[in-house]
């Protein structure tokens, strides 16, 4: 298979998921990376990444007149984050629903932030809220090549 580099085929809906520097010192990586493993979305790319505040600033740019957007920067460059891309037919909306409410003091039991957090400022994870940020935030946080074209053994046994 060719890599296909960060550029997606376009029928494709990829999203970007991120442990961030909580979740990582807490230890729960793996747990985080499991949900949306079982599931049944497909791992398309992941690093252990600190990022600049420049990169922290462009990510959440839509926040940047909040008056917790300075706290939310300094939060997400803390400490090394976990950054994802991972594909599949709905998988934007399913993420989202899979990580749960942004105060995990109302987020559903079951659900990342539900199970594994208490607060706003310290939820653990980052999702796309949608497909087009998902596409945004993919190139904003991966290089070229730095995504995996690969077809699962599992997809005939999730996919009828
Ligand atoms: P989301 O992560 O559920 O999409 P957004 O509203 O996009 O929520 O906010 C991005 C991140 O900014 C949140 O996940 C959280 O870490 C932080 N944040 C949002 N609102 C507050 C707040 O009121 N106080 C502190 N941090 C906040
Ligand atoms: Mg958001």
């Amino acid at each position: 298979a060719v890599p296909r580099g960060i550029v997606a085929s376009a029928e494709v809906e990829q999203t970007y998921i991120m442990i961030k520097p909580d979740g990582v010192q807490r230890g729960l990586v793996g747990e985080i990376i499991s949900r949306f493993e079982k599931k049944g979305f497909l791992l398309k790319g992941l690093k252990l990444y600190q990022c600049s505040k420049d990169l922290a600033q462009e990510h959440y740019k839509d926040l940047k007149d909040k008056p917790f957007f300075p706290r939310v920067v300094d939060y997400i460059t803390s400490g090394p984050v976990v950054c994802m891309a991972w594909e599949g037919d709905g998988v934007v909306a399913s993420a989202r629903k899979l990580i749960g409410a942004t105060n995990p003091l109302q987020a559903e039991p079951g659900t990342i932030r539900g199970d594994l957090a208490v607060r706003t400022g310290r939820n653990v994870v980052h999702g796309s809220d949608s497909p087009d940020n998902g596409k945004r935030e993919i190139a904003l946080w991966f290089k070229e090549g730095e995504l995996s074209q690969w077809e699962s053994v599992q997809i005939p046994w999730l996919i009828e």
